[in-house]
């Protein structure tokens, strides 16, 4: 009798054991969005999501359930094209899906990429991470200049990413200014993002007590009109205060940046663009 019962016990933890640490099929995780999809259409005329970044309720219809399932913490995820139905945005939408004992739900969906752009990543210790991208705009008709800037909000300070084309082989001076307007050829955006009102200089090099703290230096482009930047700014942020960077824009000049003053002699703005606030 009590070896039955002893038998029983091993019997009931071992199946208790598979059902905890059964994974849910891939597929079984991919039809859990899609039913969660079909049952938001159903019940609310169409599958809707608030653009935490537009403030916008943006009406999306599934385009496809990404093959790709993972986990991270405590939920299963994968991801699905989908399309904006007013303004044929494509988005990549995020859904986290909680195992409650077997049973699969929707805990949570986030927008993750607009048109190609992402809104966040995952830093080397998996946290979120916000990141905005500026799109560079040529300030003059007839000019093929076009470009990224990708602002990565880590924990050691804000990432900026640039890659610009269509520029003249050289080094091109490359700032933050202050306000968020590309109008009027990029003279709107004002002078360099300055907060501590001090000299000019190389931001890297010099930190904010002798560099202004928009002063990002110079882009060297190849001979193909091709280049890049990559700086690692701590202190700068996308929050707000006084070093935030959201809301402004990014202008590349037409000289190199000399690091004189009052504002390195980079002369004219030939792209500009503006700085995404984070959602
Ligand atoms: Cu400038």
């Amino acid at each position: 009798m009590r070896r039955n019962i002893i038998v029983i016990f091993i019997f009931v933890t071992m199946l208790e054991a598979a059902m905890v640490c059964a994974e849910p099929a891939p597929e079984a995780l991919r039809q859990t969005i899609r039913d969660y999809i079909a049952s938001e259409e159903k019940s609310k005329g169409a599958f809707e999501i608030m653009d935490e970044r537009t403030g916008d309720l943006r009406r999306l219809e599934l385009v496809r359930v990404h093959e790709r399932v993972g986990k991270t913490g405590n939920y299963y995820y994968s991801c699905t094209d989908m399309k904006d139905v007013k303004t044929g945005d494509l988005l990549d939408l995020d859904f986290d899906i909680q195992d409650e004992a077997g049973n699969l739900k929707v805990a949570d969906v986030r927008i993750h990429k607009d048109n190609g752009d992402p809104r966040y990543t995952y830093d080397d210790r998996d946290n979120r991470v916000p990141v905005v991208v500026s799109h560079l705009k040529p300030t003059q008709e007839g000019s093929s200049i076009s470009g990224k800037v990708t602002f990565t909000e880590m924990a050691e300070g804000l990432k900026i990413d640039a890659e610009v084309s269509g520029v003249s082989p050289g080094r091109h001076g490359f700032h933050i200014h202050e306000k968020g307007d590309c109008s009027d050829a990029g003279n709107a955006a004002g002078g360099h993002f300055n907060p501590d009102s001090v000299p000019h200089g190389d931001l890297v090099q010099d930190g904010f007590v002798h560099a202004h703290a928009g002063d990002l230096g110079n882009i060297e482009i190849d001979a193909s009109g091709n280049g890049k930047l990559g700086k690692l700014i701590t202190g700068l942020t996308l929050n707000e205060g006084k070093y935030g960077v959201a809301g402004r824009s990014v202008i590349l000049h037409e000289k190199e940046d000399d690091f004189g003053q009052p504002t390195g002699n980079a002369g004219g703005r030939i792209a500009c663009g503006v700085i995404p606030e984070k959602a």
